[in-house]
């Protein structure tokens, strides 16, 4: 019995280690000053939310902390993944543009669901939402 929870234990290690999407650069330093401890808000908003193929879309991040607005996150990424086509899969650095606000601009050249997710880094917190966009044709 005990050995199984062992093996249930090291699993749910290796998940929240991949999870934690580790690799890209260290944190150096964790700014204690800032009230790290609130937790980071971010909010993901695609302009249009369903697209067309060679229509601009913008991915808007929004990151907040305590009702203020965050605009030096560490990391702000937005990975864009096709469903069911692995060949599309790219993580891309947003643009800060102040007010909290970070902005990547993309237009998709193939009808299909997209997943977006945005890797927002501020000192010791990294949050991560997903949202999901149709493009036709
Ligand atoms: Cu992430």
């Amino acid at each position: 019995m005990k050995k199984k929870y062992v093996f249930i234990g090291i699993i749910l290690l290796v998940v929240f280690a991949l999870a934690g999407c580790g690799g890209s650069g260290g944190h150096d330093g964790m700014n204690m000053d800032e009230g790290m401890m609130e937790p980071l808000k971010v909010d993901l908003t695609l302009n249009p939310e369903q697209a067309k193929v060679g229509e601009k879309v913008s991915i808007e991040v929004l990151v907040t902390q305590k009702d203020q607005k965050v605009d030096k996150a560490d990391e702000v990424e937005i990975e864009i993944i096709k469903d069911g086509d692995s060949s599309v899969h790219e993580k891309v650095p947003a643009e800060n543009a102040g007010d909290g606000k970070y902005v990547l601009e993309k237009t998709f050249d193939g009808a299909g669901t997209y997943k977006i997710t945005s890797h927002v880094t501020y000192g010791p917190q990294h949050t991560m939402p997903t949202k999901s966009l149709t493009v036709s044709e």
